[in-house]
């Protein structure tokens, strides 16, 4: 038998420049390192969700200030999760620059004498600092991803205890995304940034407790192989455990009949399928894999882990799952509705991948940072396909200078995106190949969105990072998004990469209003690329701002005609080339950008659908496009959603 995934690069030299130079080192602490907290028969699991108290700081600096220390009445309330941003009146709360702080009174239950206990917050933007009554217990840097603090030596089962987090939001040059505080004329903060969606800040995903046995399962690994008929699969697993390499365990892999399809008993093997059921885009299938470890017979902690049989792989400039041609149909998207910002919300999300599917988008990615945990595995749930971006957004100073028609400073330099911003960088990929690993919907990491890479010093910024992603991950092929501008005889990074993703904006910020001739300069140069590269080609950004409601017999900018003209000749091109292999419209929704802006209207406004969720025309044209049968890139096999 023939397995189809093979590991798709080339293997790694011993000591690769990720860790020559250093960027293999990781966090100061490993809080970062934390399996996502389940309920069952031996752990238990308590949301502490709800109604926070909240407070900004008296004085601009933490350690003077110590609000920590004190009770913080119920004079502001805020919910978790939520942005602060939006949910007050007070401008000095929406606009506030550094620390706020979150508060609450919490209890381990009783009943959890034996074992650990952790408190886990699924994100804090952009930075955290936890307390325990008076006594700082841990934090995070970065705003997307998950960190845990171990409970069990500081407060007792049964106690109460004041949890407070310090959260602050502020970017520098040396934080993924960057960004500068600046003071303005008036003499107050600023925060400055080169990213186009607003600085949403505070505890925007869930807030745990969570209990596990003394000896637990820390973490699983899984890859999968298969070949391409679902004739074979095969499940590579390994398990981390607190307790010691010879911890006895029984794997086992489960149907979603309830059947055991598959058995072992060792920390780290491979189970195989036959016939196996694969997770196809449209058509997902998971299997449980359930982690049990043993003493003396008896089962001691379990974990369960939503499995997804399935190849990815690029060949010439074809995109493979399973081994067949896969068409990229979908978008950008952000995390970003009215009230909340960017706190999870499970109605907004399934909204969200309701229309998708509503209209046949059968994949997005994640710009500009992951998402909540929650949205991977409803992906995973529902065959959808997801590009996995980190928050290296921003690394470009030469978009914002070309809108003022400034000559744009350099990137990478000393005192702006330099060594101490490469190193947040790889740790940001690091902490997101770990959450993410696991999700069957993940096809590819995206190291960094619209980043000056026809500047000199981008390939040995870039390069290092590239390796790192592949070291952490040697099964799915690694992209970034190139910005417009950074063509294929200057972009100095593209050869890095399995594939192209290519943010192009054909029509709206050049051959503005002209779509004719957009259509021309847009053909010329995807050709270019593909006579450069035999890579296949992604159109991960293309659209044009547009205020529903707007509407216009001649192609008038801003009109929900022009949009979907836009989209109609962008579409015509793409079907004219064989490498292009996916379609990902900017953006799914209107968002909301800084309001330091004159080009944008209440936030930026490509979406199809508005901020609330209402289709614009070109949501129909879409719905058209991508549930047509007779769409020519839909063929081989691929499925809408
Ligand atoms: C691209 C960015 C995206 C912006 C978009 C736009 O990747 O974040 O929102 O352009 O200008 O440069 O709408």
């Amino acid at each position: 038998m023939r397995l189809s995934n093979i590991p798709l690069l080339r293997p790694w030299a011993a000591l690769s420049l990720a860790t020559l130079i250093g960027l293999s080192s990781g966090a100061d602490t490993d809080q970062w390192k934390t399996l996502k907290p389940q309920a069952n028969a031996i752990r238990e699991l308590l949301s502490l969700d709800g109604t926070w108290n909240f407070a900004l700081p008296q004085s601009r600096e933490i350690e003077e200030d110590q609000g920590w220390t004190s009770v913080i009445p119920p004079k502001l309330q805020i919910p978790v999760p939520a942005s602060y941003n939006d949910i007050f009146t007070d401008p000095a709360i929406r606009n506030n620059v550094g620390w706020a702080y979150y508060q609450r009174h919490a209890i381990v239950p009783q009943t959890w004498s034996e074992g650990r206990y952790y408190v886990r917050f699924d994100s804090v933007t952009h930075e955290a600092k936890v307390y325990v009554n008076d006594e700082e217990v841990g934090g995070h840097v970065g705003g997307y991803t998950p960190f845990e603090v171990d409970l069990t030596d500081l407060v007792s089962p049964g106690e109460q205890f004041r949890l407070t987090v310090a959260v602050n939001n502020i970017l520098t040059w040396q934080t993924i995304p960057p960004g500068e505080v600046v003071t303005n004329e008036a003499g107050k903060l600023r925060q400055d940034y080169n990213h186009d969606f607003y600085n949403y800040a505070g505890i925007a995903r869930s807030v745990s407790l969570y209990s596990v046995p003394d000896v637990h399962v820390s973490d699983v690994t899984v890859t999968t192989e298969n070949d391409d008929e679902g004739n074979e699969g095969t499940v590579n697993y390994s398990v981390e455990t607190s307790g010691s390499n010879d911890t006895q365990a029984r794997v086992t892999l489960i149907d979603e009949d309830g059947n055991e399809v598959a058995e072992a008993s060792e920390l780290e093997g491979s189970l195989n399928v036959s016939p196996v059921n694969l997770w196809q885009p449209g058509a997902a299938y998971l299997y449980t894999l359930r982690v049990e470890l043993l003493s003396d017979d008896t089962v001691v902690d379990t974990y369960d882990l939503p499995v997804g049989v399935r190849s990815v792989r690029v060949e010439g400039n074809q995109f493979l799952i399973n081994g067949k041609p896969f068409y990229f149909t979908g978008f950008g998207k952000h995390e970003d509705s009215p009230v909340r910002g960017k706190g999870y919300d499970p109605a907004y999300m399934i909204h969200d991948f309701e229309l998708m599917k509503w209209m046949g988008a059968n994949s997005f990615r994640t710009s500009h940072y992951p998402y909540a945990e929650e949205v991977m595995e409803y992906a995973d749930r529902h065959g959808i396909v997801v590009i996995d971006e980190v928050a290296a957004v921003g690394l470009n100073l030469g978009i914002s200078a070309g809108l003022r028609g400034d000559e744009p400073p350099k990137t990478f330099t000393e005192d702006k995106v330099n060594n101490e911003t490469q190193k947040t960088h790889a740790q940001a990929l690091r902490e997101l190949i770990h959450r993410d690993k696991n999700h069957a919907s993940v096809v590819s990491w995206c190291v960094t969105n619209e980043p000056a890479s026809a500047e000199d010093g981008a390939r040995e910024y870039f390069q290092p990072l590239v390796e790192l992603t592949r070291e952490l991950d040697p099964t799915r092929p690694v992209t970034f998004t190139n910005v417009m501008g950074a063509t294929v005889d200057k972009c100095l990074i593209s050869d890095l990469f399995d594939f192209l993703s290519l943010n192009r904006y054909y029509g709206w910020y050049v051959q503005t209003g002209d779509l004719e001739s957009a259509e021309v300069a847009m053909e010329e140069e995807l050709l270019q690329w593909v006579d450069e590269y035999d890579k296949p080609i992604i159109m991960s950004e293309y659209g044009a701002d547009t205020l529903a409601g707007l509407h216009a017999v001649d192609e008038v900018l801003w009109s929900e005609e022009y949009q979907t003209n836009l989209l109609r000749m962008s579409h015509k091109v793409f079907d004219s080339i064989d490498s292009i292999v996916g379609e990902h419209v900017w953006n799914f929704a209107d968002f909301q950008t800084p309001h330091t802006g004159v080009n944008r209207v209440d936030g930026n406004k490509k979406g199809v659908f508005t901020r609330e969720r209402r289709p614009k025309a070109a949501a129909h044209e879409l719905k058209r496009r991508w549930l047509d049968e007779g769409f020519p890139k839909l063929g081989n096999g691929t499925s809408g959603a």
